[in-house]
Formats: C-alpha cells, sequence, structure tokens
C-alpha cells in the first residue's frame, strides 16, 4: 500500500471536506472569468499568507501551528495589486490583511474618538492613515481585482490551494503562484485523529505524525503547469539555506525560490534561480523590502511570458 504522505490523492480523500466548496468554486470561476477577460487580460496571482494549523482532536481543543503573521502575503497583496495584477489572497483567518498594516493592532479602541453629541467617529491623529487605507481598499475590491479566503487547518488550506490553481491553470503562463503562506510539514491524519478532545492524566503522549503530501510538485506538473511559481524557504541556519533552497527550484521545478532566515526575514531576503542570486535588502526603515520584491518578480513573470510565447506585450 502506497503511504499517504507519498500520495497526494489520498490525503485528500481522507481530508474533512470543505465547506461551501461549491459557492468557493463559483466565486473563482467568476474572479477569473472576469479578469482575464479585462483589457489585455490581467494577470492572476495567488498569494498564500499565514500559518496552517494542524488540528490534534477532530473537534479541536489543541493544535499545532506554523510560525507567520501575514503580514509579507499582506504587503505583497498590495504591491500585486499596484502592478496591475488580480490577486486571490489565501490567507489564514485573523492573520495580517492587506491595507490594514499600518493600523495598531493594540487596541482597536484607540482609533475612535466620541464628540461632544456622542457621535463615533476616527479620531484626527489617526485619520491620515485610515483614510488611505479605506482608499486603496475600496479602489481593489471595486475593481474586482482582489478576491481573499480564508483557510486555518492544513486540509482546508491544500484543498483551497488546489481549487485555485485548478482555476488560475485556464489563464496559462499569466497565472502566477507566490507561496508565504507558512505549511506545516508534519499533520495527523484525519481518520487516525482522536474525535474528542485528548484527556490528560495517563502520562506522557505519544503522538506520531505523518508528512504532509509534497503539493508543490502537483502544482507544479498537474494542478497549473503553465504557471509562474515562487515558492518561499525559510530556515534557522544560515549554512543550509541556499542549498535549500535549490533543492525546492529543482525538485518542484519552481521557477524562483525566495530564501529567507528567521532571524533577519524582515530585512533582508535572497532571489535565487537556477541562473543567478540575487540579494534583496530593506533600504531604510519605512520602505517595505516587499515593493522590491515584487518589482523583480514581476519583471521575472514578463520575461516568462515573453520567453514562452512569440508575441510580448507588457502587462
Ligand atoms: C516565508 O518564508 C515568509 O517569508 C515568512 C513571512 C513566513 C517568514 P510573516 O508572515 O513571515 O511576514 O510573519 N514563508 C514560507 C515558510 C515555509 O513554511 N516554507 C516552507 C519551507 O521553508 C515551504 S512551503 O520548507
Amino acid at each position: 500500500m502506497v503511504a499517504v504522505e507519498e500520495n497526494p490523492e489520498s490525503f485528500f480523500a481522507a481530508a474533512p471536506p470543505l465547506r461551501d466548496a461549491d459557492a468557493v468554486a463559483a466565486r473563482l470561476r467568476e474572479f477569473v472569468a472576469r479578469n482575464s477577460s479585462a483589457e489585455g487580460g490581467r494577470r492572476i496571482v495567488c498569494v498564500t499568507s499565514g500559518g496552517t494549523t494542524v488540528p490534534l482532536e477532530q473537534r479541536c481543543v489543541r493544535y499545532i501551528d506554523n510560525f507567520s503573521s501575514g503580514h509579507r502575503g499582506a504587503a505583497s497583496t498590495e504591491y500585486f495589486l499596484k502592478a496591475g495584477y488580480a490577486v486571490i489572497f489565501l490567507h489564514r483567518r485573523g492573520s495580517c490583511q492587506p491595507y490594514c498594516r499600518f493600523l495598531p493592532d493594540d487596541s482597536f479602541l484607540k482609533f475612535f474618538d466620541v464628540d461632544a453629541q456622542s457621535k463615533v467617529q476616527v479620531a484626527e491623529c489617526h485619520a491620515p492613515v485610515v483614510k488611505k487605507a479605506i482608499g486603496d481598499y475600496c479602489k481593489a475590491i471595486e475593481g474586482g481585482s482582489l478576491l481573499k479566503l480564508p483557510f486555518t487547518t492544513i486540509f482546508e488550506y491544500l484543498q483551497l490551494l488546489n481549487m485555485v490553481a485548478t482555476s488560475i491553470s485556464l489563464v496559462g503562463l499569466r497565472g502566477m503562484f507566490y507561496l508565504a503562506a507558512a505549511v506545516s510539514d508534519f499533520y495527523v491524519p484525519w481518520d487516525s485523529m482522536a474525535k474528542h478532545k485528548i484527556q490528560s492524566g495517563g502520562g506522557p503522549l505519544d503522538m506520531r505524525l505523518s508528512q504532509v503530501p509534497k503539493m508543490l510538485s502537483m502544482l507544479r506538473n498537474q494542478w497549473a503547469p503553465l504557471a509562474f511559481c515562487v515558492s518561499f524557504k525559510l530556515e534557522t541556519d544560515s549554512d543550509i539555506l541556499i542549498q535549500k533552497a535549490h533543492m525546492a527550484l529543482n525538485k518542484y521545478k519552481m521557477n524562483i525560490v525566495v530564501a529567507n532566515l528567521l532571524a533577519t526575514y524582515k530585512e533582508e531576503v535572497i532571489i535565487v534561480t537556477n541562473k543567478e542570486r540575487s540579494i534583496i535588502r530593506k533600504m531604510n526603515k519605512d520602505e517595505d523590502l516587499e515593493k522590491q520584491m515584487i518589482k523583480i518578480l514581476s519583471q521575472n513573470h514578463s520575461k516568462y511570458i515573453c520567453g514562452s510565447t512569440n508575441g510580448c506585450k507588457s502587462p
């Protein structure tokens, strides 16, 4: 028998079915059709963002989580939209959202004042940043170029990624994946998971985790073979980072791997391709690293489209 870790089909067969799958599929169909028929045929990128959870119980009280605030995915989404892409933002529920990065996260209530007539309004000192956020967000939503799809567990994430990839495959070379989400490598298969809360009192807990099937291969070879694929490699040991990035490039045939270290990922990333390696550093504290990253990635996507077709137009 083939183990689930080697067999993505059995991962999907055993996973709890996605709630609202039909509604999500309809939203995706409509989004891709509208944006691909927009003037010139817009490019479409799926930005994944935030960490996946691995539940330990079917009625989940406890879970294993992956490190990611969703800041990189949210910032990148803003720059992709600015560059003219339509964006499917596949994000962890409750993680950082596009255009909300500069809103203080400590207390929502700090944003508001109550005047003498008991009217609630945005506090004067926060007004400029809120006004800009609302303006940019409304533009993206009204233009129909941002679709947000939330996930929590690894089961939801991979099923949604499969659905998004099937839709994006319809735009061929104009599709892109920007896989910034921190995805669990290990999980508890649904059918071997405790139904109810695991009880304490019986001594230490022994648990065996299975390997999550490598969906990057499925994405590249079956789900969306023509799409431009950018994956991320996060390590804590600088000695193995580049070697691991090259492994991902070759094993999963990614177009680009963005390599970063946990200690410095906000200040620098390394863009790794089969031909070259370039370090991108934050110029000053107010500048987003993602601004430079998206510029380089969209230029590489243009070259990829041009290299694969005879006639090539800029986006
Ligand atoms: C990343 O490496 C992202 O850059 C961060 C962004 C998660 C560090 P934040 O969301 O952080 O701004 O707080 N993402 C990929 C992480 C990952 O799990 N990669 C897997 C791996 O390295 C491949 S899918 O093996």
